[in-house]
């Protein structure tokens, strides 16, 4: 039987909707508690909490309650609405990580995984192969967040010996759960838009670059930086994680090659401004050297599973965009 016990908190968004499967997988169900603001279908599947992780006392009374070791914390705004609105995208950002990382320093639970971006780059950031130590200076709400939130980390780890892993994730593609509002979120509507109407209108340019990753690596690496040994964590801010990079117009080739009758057209919104200020990619030597990190999916392997799945499932179930 696992040791460990597990909350999610933010499980029913983009990420954690996987994330607890694959977790109870390994784990089993009982060892992993799903939390967010409402009650959701996850409910049925296995052990769930409604939680606001912004308060300090229901946050620490479930945690003691189910005697958590480990938490992931996934509860966010992520960069378009916490353009929209900054003060809670900073409060939520930030707070919820303190009330976890003081539990972590409370030496109530024993080991923390916290996301953070791509997003804690900015425009004066070498846009290509993005090192891992480079100029940041992040330009939105979100990213400043996420910059903020990993210095954090480090210093937690640093003064208070806390057990935090973090990744910078590229933006995430995947079949199970819709996308969180962020500037990335286009390539998982696009899909959707295919197979139901054969049309897409992208809110970002053609050729506007950026890093992406299929969702089965970004779970592949947040359990590996989880279970790797503490010794081998040798980043305590968060690591750079990369995938593959492409554009709506490369993804729409490949979307061609399963739906030869979609078209894309691109009306630029807002979140143009925040995607020129991201790399086009990212160098993600430092994981790969320290716990080995490797991607399993390029953009074609990712939209031959993204098709072959989305197909499969029943077309009322496909995502709006
Ligand atoms: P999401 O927006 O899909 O999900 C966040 C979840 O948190 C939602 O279910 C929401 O209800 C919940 N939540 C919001 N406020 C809460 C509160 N006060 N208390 C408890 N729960 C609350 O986000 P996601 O895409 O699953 O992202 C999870 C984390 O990963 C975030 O930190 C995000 O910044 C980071 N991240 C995501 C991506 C991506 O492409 N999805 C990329 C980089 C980083
Ligand atoms: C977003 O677009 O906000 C996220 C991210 C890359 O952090 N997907």
């Amino acid at each position: 039987m696992s040791k460990d016990k597990i909350l999610v908190i933010g499980s029913s968004g983009q990420i954690g909707t996987e994330l607890v499967h694959s977790l109870r997988a390994i784990y089993g169900v009982e060892n992993v508690i799903a939390s967010d603001l409402k009650l959701t279908d996850q409910a049925k599947e296995g052990p769930f909490e409604v939680i606001d992780v912004m308060n300090t006392t229901q946050v620490h009374e479930i945690v003691k309650r189910h005697g958590v070791t480990q938490v992931y914390l996934l509860a966010a705004l992520l960069s378009a609405t916490a353009e929209k609105m900054p003060k809670l995208g900073w409060d939520l950002n930030m707070q919820g990580l303190f009330n976890v990382l003081d539990l972590a320093k409370e030496k109530i639970i024993e080991r923390v995984y916290w996301p953070s971006s791509i997003a804690v780059f900015g425009p004066n950031t070498p846009r290509q192969n993005t090192p891992q130590y480079t100029i940041m200076e992040p330009s939105t709400v979100y990213g400043i967040s996420k910059q903020a939130g990993e210095r954090w980390c480090e210093y937690y780890f640093k003064k208070f010996n806390v057990d935090v892993r973090s990744l910078r994730y590229p933006g995430l593609i995947g079949w199970q759960s819709a996308p969180g509002g962020g500037t990335t979120d286009y390539a998982v509507h696009i899909f959707h838009e295919a197979l139901k109407t054969g049309t897409y209108e992208c809110f970002l340019s053609e050729d506007t670059i950026l890093p992406m990753m299929y969702m089965p690596d970004a779970l592949k690496a947040t359990i590996g930086i989880m279970q790797a040994d503490a010794d081998k964590v040798k980043i305590r801010s968060s690591y750079n994680l990369a995938g593959f990079s492409f554009s709506p117009k490369d993804i729409a080739e490949e979307i061609k090659k399963h739906v030869p009758e979609f078209t894309i057209t691109f009306k630029p919104d807002s979140r143009q401004q925040i995607a020129d200020s991201w790399p086009q990619s990212i160098d993600a030597s430092e994981a790969a050297k320290d716990w080995g990190w490797k991607p399993d999916f390029d953009l074609k392997q990712m939209t031959d599973d993204m098709m072959m799945n989305l197909k499969r499932i029943k077309k009322e179930t496909l995502i709006g965009s």
